[in-house]
């Protein structure tokens, strides 16, 4: 069912497990400091030891190799490795931990799918203005040639960011994520438009300098939920699933995949409400300029985030101020068939990975597909016999072989989120998205296989060719 080759994974990223938030040299993140402000995350709770990857990777490593994993997703933190966030001073130290990270992985047989970000910006950077200023993309492809340099010999598979979406949107419009801004209308479309002529600028750096050497892939990890008309009968729920859709995937996934630009329909609905409004300002959605590098093309494989499905229905905003909802809309609906697990907006919805699978498909191409991340949420007592979560994993990566065998969509693996208990940003240890319990009472940080673990073994182990 599943190609030879298919990559069985799992993910994390770096501020939500390794902790050592001052250790060795590492500078700060906006992450560090959105935690310590009063009230920004659950119980005030933060990353400064989280489940202390940097001193207990070993533990990790148990864990991935019970597993059977034939791949691991991590990412680096930009201020362990740059504590300015430059290239000026290296920090030797976070070098040794990664590249002992690496090595371990590839003795052990797992290939290492490295994210040179995931929402954890040095705070030096933001400092001077973060991802709203053009200057960042310079920064980041600094960074990124850094890593190219000393990981790439042995790192092949490469994400750039993760979910600028997410950074752009909970950033810098919601405010639930750091930095926390709420500049609503504006910085989301600035902020993600940075990020990808950052991400841009790195895959061109990478084309010409090192892919010759390093024979490596690289691309960006692009999160949506599946979106589909409430009343498939009604033609504004048909066109607001679309432009819901166009909104969030086609955003970045446009002028990637597709035409170097941003989707028509996207610009055209942003100039409308900027007229209706009166706004006088900039153009909200920026324009891409014939200096930076170009944008189409910038992928060598599709990278996707799954977690959840909505149904879509027209719907404007009542407040009277620009903002990315009156953009788009749109009004995001469950489907009270779907259960809930865990977190409040995550709906069990395994079919709609394999119908956003087939729109990928159509829409971008026929690209290479990695599922980055897609996973199940805990909150509230503990279980370890976590019944629902095995049966999500089994339906869902059957839904995945589905589009593979029946829609022929070209899925090159598969990423579960996470591999243990970790800080769930704005959660904190609140959900629980491990194949492994972490117990965060404990000093030692004990790692315990989830029954979904074990039954996520079984079917690597019945799948993965040897
Ligand atoms: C991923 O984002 C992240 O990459 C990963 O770090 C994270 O741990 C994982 O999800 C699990 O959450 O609070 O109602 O405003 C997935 C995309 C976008 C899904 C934000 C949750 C929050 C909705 N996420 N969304 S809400």
């Amino acid at each position: 069912m599943f190609p030879r080759d298919f990559a069985w994974g799992a993910a994390t990223s770096a501020y939500q497990i390794e902790g050592g938030w001052q250790t060795d040299g590492k500078g700060p993140s906006i992450w560090d400091t959105f935690c310590h402000e009063e009230g920004r995350v659950f119980g005030n709770q933060n990353g400064d030891v989280a489940c202390n990857s940097y001193e207990l990777w070993e533990k990790d490593l148990e864990c991935i190799q019970q597993l059977g994993l034939t791949h691991y997703r991590l990412s680096l933190s930009w201020a362990r490795l740059l504590p300015d966030g430059t290239t000026r001073n290296v920090n030797q130290r976070g070098v040794q931990y990664y590249n002992r990270v690496i090595d371990d992985l590839l003795a052990c047989n797992v290939s290492p799918m490295v994210s040179l970000y995931h929402f954890d910006l040095a705070q030096a950077i933001q400092d001077v203005g973060g991802w709203k200023s053009p200057g960042v993309a310079t920064l980041f492809d600094n960074y990124a040639k850094f890593c190219f340099q000393t990981f790439g010999d042995r790192v092949k598979l490469w994400i750039t960011i993760n979910e600028p979406q997410v950074c752009a949107k909970l950033g810098h419009e919601v405010g639930i994520h750091a930095p926390g801004l709420k500049e609503k209308g504006t910085t989301a479309y600035l902020v993600g438009h940075n990020m990808l002529r950052a991400h841009a600028m790195a895959w061109h750096s990478y084309n010409s300098t090192y892919r010759i050497t390093q024979n490596g892939a690289v691309s960006l990890a692009l999160n949506s939920d599946w979106l589909e008309p409430l009343d498939p009968g009604r033609s504004e729920d048909v066109t607001s699933a679309e432009r819901d859709l166009i909104f969030t995937l086609g955003w970045f996934a446009w002028p990637v995949f597709v035409t170097g630009d941003y989707p028509e329909l996207m610009r055209s609905s942003i100039e409308t409400q900027s007229k209706m409004m009166g706004y006088s300002g900039e153009l909200r959605l920026p324009r891409f300029s014939i200096d930076d590098p170009p944008i189409l093309g910038t992928a060598d494989f599709f990278a996707l985030n799954y977690y959840t499905s909505r149904k879509v229905k027209s719907g404007g905003c009542s407040e009277q101020i620009l903002s990315m909802k009156r953009d788009l809309a749109a009004e995001e609906v469950l489907d009270p068939s779907w259960p809930i697990c865990g977190v409040s907006w995550l709906a069990v919805v395994p079919n709609g990975l394999r119908k956003l699978l087939k729109y990928i498909k159509d829409v971008f191409n026929n690209p290479t597909i990695y599922i980055t991340e897609n996973g199940f949420a805990q909150v509230g007592p503990l279980q370890i016999e976590d019944v629902e979560r095995c049966k999500f994993y089994k339906s869902t990566i059957l839904e995945v072989a589905k589009a593979i065998e029946e829609d022929e969509v070209n899925v090159r693996g598969y990423f579960a989120w996470s591999l243990m208990d970790n800080f769930e940003w704005a959660d904190g240890f609140s959900a629980r998205f491990g194949l492994f319990h972490v117990d965060f009472s404990d000093p030692e940080l004990r790692r315990t296989i989830y029954q979904s673990g074990r039954e996520y073994a079984k079917i690597i182990s019945k799948y993965k060719s040897v």
